[in-house]
């Protein structure tokens, strides 16, 4: 017989509820569910898919691997944690590093947390949304004393402007795009400021291409026009840096805007007029600004333009729980604000000394112990190859759901459930606490994190610390400890309902922006090599290539140019071209792409066959250490010999035909 029953969706941070229809035991169908306030009944085909992907190359045992290089075996559950207890014993507690996935609950990303910081005493605990939000949600944090979105889904239907900065909600938050898109059929306006032309901006009111590095430059020129207009609530001049702010981005006239942009000036003053008139504005970026150094000054620049027109911040947080485990401290800062609570509540000092990011643990090269939480740095990290020389030399612990690279590296891996069989509750990016209830049983014999750390600190003699009959004692203790948290109901939450952390802003001052300047890519290496994502793949894909449905609606894997460079370097249709940072290259048929100015050359994220982080140096952004996936500069072969890039730097009005051909209303 079959049933429906209400769960979340396990890919983006909207977190959107679905209706999955349930025949024994097992997902056979997914539907939208009209009355979810955050989808409003359109979810997207990601979503719609989990029941084709979720029984499809699932991790189901317990394994272990004697030895390096020998196959996995299987193993009970108790061998397989008794050997992961045991590796703990054997090294000091800052060998050990753990990884937080933004695909579990906060009550798993909790208690991982606690493992590491009471149980082994380690101080390396680090979560993925560092590779996608830390710099945003630091300067939100400067900014609002907030670490979140100030702003809620529903604010998108009484905004007259939003404001997109190098994000692209069509393709990566398509539910949101719905809200947006009904919106505009009653007057919201959309503007872009993004380096490379995507869905969304290409339908925006207007689109403002600028250099990459050059973000910072065109938001101080916005906001020197709109003081100089007055275009602002007055009880801003209240707020502390105001006068300091308005004497810096006085010294942004055009000339100094226009040597940053890809777009003609005359784009950029539509833009600035239409940013000027608004009243009730809202920001939404992406990590376009934040994977790439620069990072900072863009963002400051960015939200202190937010401040300035009292704007509401929309940004989302890519994957379904990136805020959540954020807010439950998977991060090495954390320990700076969670010391006393954590000596008072748990009876431990926390370890003393400054903890490693992922990218730092795994560029330093020293074998160490990684438990590594559903994710698969293999393919998602920079530098493959070193993260790969890393984990050959480390015992690697990976609990995961789905078979991947890095997979072949564990001594020992441990099977999880997907979101759909989880309990607990997540944090969406507009920070509601969704309730995550199971509604099928997994295949094989998974366990949730919060249960493996409980077991591995029983194991480790500190088994009192973690002792919980269900998952919601966890919610309990979360609700107890974790800043933001204090007024979550427990009771809801297991009900089903939704409930919120702290939205309030805590402060309001400026930032005051720190220069940033445009990257120019070294002559050796001339074109900037750019990750994509598509529509119906996520992240590496995983789940969303098992879908026979989805893995049809892809397109080919390809190296995507300027339709002008293709021309004009005589490349044939499907030629193939080679792109190589020195010593590794990756190769695909050329294929042109008028999302690119010229000298840009793109690459879709979900590739498989060559992973594109092969070619990404790991070099962190200073402060929030966000790796610099954005750009990579490299060289172009085809036919065996190299060719050069005309070259944006140069020509560029040309380069922008392409850009500006279709688009903008305005
Ligand atoms: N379908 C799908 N959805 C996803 C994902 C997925 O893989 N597939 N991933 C999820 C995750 S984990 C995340 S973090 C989010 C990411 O979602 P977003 O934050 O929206 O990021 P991207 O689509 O990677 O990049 C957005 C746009 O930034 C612009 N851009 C790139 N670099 C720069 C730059 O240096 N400066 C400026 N001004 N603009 C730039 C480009 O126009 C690009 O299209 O999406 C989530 N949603
Ligand atoms: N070049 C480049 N690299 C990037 C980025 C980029 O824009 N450019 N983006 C970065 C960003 S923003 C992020 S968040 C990271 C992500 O980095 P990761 O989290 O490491 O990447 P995933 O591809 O999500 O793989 C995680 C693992 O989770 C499991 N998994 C896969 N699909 C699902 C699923 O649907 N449900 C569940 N529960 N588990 C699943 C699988 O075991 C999979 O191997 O990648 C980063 N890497
Ligand atoms: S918009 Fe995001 S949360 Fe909603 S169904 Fe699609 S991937 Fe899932
Ligand atoms: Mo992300």
């Amino acid at each position: 017989m079959k049933v429906i029953k209400d769960g979340l969706c396990m890919y983006c941070g909207l977190g959107c509820k679905l209706r999955f229809v349930i025949e024994d035991g097992r997902l056979v169908e997914t539907l939208p569910d009209p009355s979810d306030p955050v989808s409003m009944g359109s979810p997207c085909i990601k979503g719609l898919t989990i029941h084709e992907v979720a029984y499809k190359g699932r991790v189901l045992r317990p394994m272990i691997r004697g030895e390096k290089g020998r196959p996995l075996r299987e193993s009970t559950w108790r061998e397989a944690l008794g050997r992961v207890a045991d590796e703990i014993r054997s090294v000091d507690p800052k060998e050990v590093a753990i990884a937080v996935s933004g695909r579990i609950t906060n009550e798993d990303a909790f208690s991982l947390v606690k493992l590491a910081l009471a149980v082994i005493g380690t101080p390396n605990v680090d979560g993925i949304g560092r590779v996608c939000h830390a710099p945003t949600i630091e300067t939100l944090d400067e900014i609002f004393g907030l670490p979140a979105s100030t702003g809620r889904l529903e604010d998108v239907d009484s905004l007259d402007l939003l404001l997109l900065a190098a994000t692209n909600p069509i393709i990566d938050y398509p539910a949101m795009y719905s809200r947006i898109a009904r919106a505009r059929r009653r007057g919201l306006r959309l503007s872009s400021v993004s380096t490379i032309a995507n869905e969304t901006s290409r339908t925006a009111d207007v689109s403002v291409l600028v250099k990459p590095g050059g973000e910072a430059t065109i938001f101080n020129y916005m906001s020197k026009e709109i003081i100089e207009a007055g275009t602002y609530p007055s009880w801003v001049e209240e707020l502390e840096g105001f006068r300091e702010y308005s004497e810096i981005v006085r010294g942004y006239g055009i000339e100094k805007a226009t040597s940053v942009l890809l777009s003609p000036p005359s784009k950029l003053k539509l833009a600035t007029e239409l940013l000027a008139s608004s009243s009730r504005m809202g920001v939404m970026s992406g990590v376009g600004l934040t994977q790439r150094e620069g990072a900072m000054a863009a963002l400051k620049a960015l939200y202190d333009l937010a401040l300035l027109k009292g704007a509401v911040v929309l940004t989302q947080r890519g994957l379904v729980n990136v805020q959540g485990i954020g807010d439950m401290g998977a991060s090495p800062d954390v320990l700076r604000s969670w010391d006393g609570r954590a000596k008072e509540a748990w009876g431990v000092r926390l370890p003393s000394d400054h903890g490693l990011t992922l990218g730092e643990a795994l560029a330093d090269g020293r074998g160490r112990v990684f438990i590594l939480s559903d994710m698969n740095p293999l393919h998602s990290m920079p530098d493959t190859r070193m993260v790969e020389r890393t984990l050959e030399r480390s015992f690697v612990v990976c609990t995961c759901n789905y078979y991947n690279e890095t997979v072949k590296l564990a001594d020992v891996v441990l099977p999880t459930p997907i979101m759909p069989e989880r309990e607990g509750s997540v944090t969406t990016g507009e920070r509601r606490i969704r309730s995550v209830r199971p509604v099928a049983s997994p295949p094989g014999f998974t366990r949730q994190e919060w249960i493996i750390a409980g077991e591995i600190a029983t194991s480790l003699g500190r088994g009192d610390l973690m002792r919980y009959s269900e998952v919601w004692d966890v919610t309990k203790e979360i609700v107890a400890l974790v800043p933001g948290y204090g007024d979550v109901n427990v009771e809801v939450l297991k009900e089903g309902g939704d409930q919120w952390a702290d939205k309030s802003p805590h402060r309001m001052k400026f930032a005051l922006t720190i220069e940033g300047s445009p990257l120019v890519p070294p002559p050796d290496r001339p074109w900037l090599l750019v990750s994509i994502r598509g529509p119906v793949h996520f992240l590496g894909g995983e789940a969303t290539w098992r879908s026979k449905r989805l893995a049809r609606a892809t397109g080919t894997r390809t190296i995507l140019l300027n339709p002008e460079d293709i021309l004009e370097l005589g490349l044939e249709k499907g030629e193939h071209v080679t792109v190589c940072d020195g010593t590794k290259c990756l190769e695909a048929p050329a294929r042109p792409s008028s999302m690119l100015p010229r000298g840009f050359l793109g690459y879709h994220l979900h590739n498989r066959k060559e992973a594109y982080n092969l070619l990404v140096p790991l070099r962190l952004e200073k402060g929030p250490k966000t790796p610099a996936y954005r750009y990579v500069p490299v060289k172009l072969l085809a036919r065996d010999r190299e060719i050069k890039p005309p070259g944006w730097e140069h020509d560029m009005q040309r380069s922008c035909k392409y850009l500006s051909g279709h688009v903008n209303n305005l």
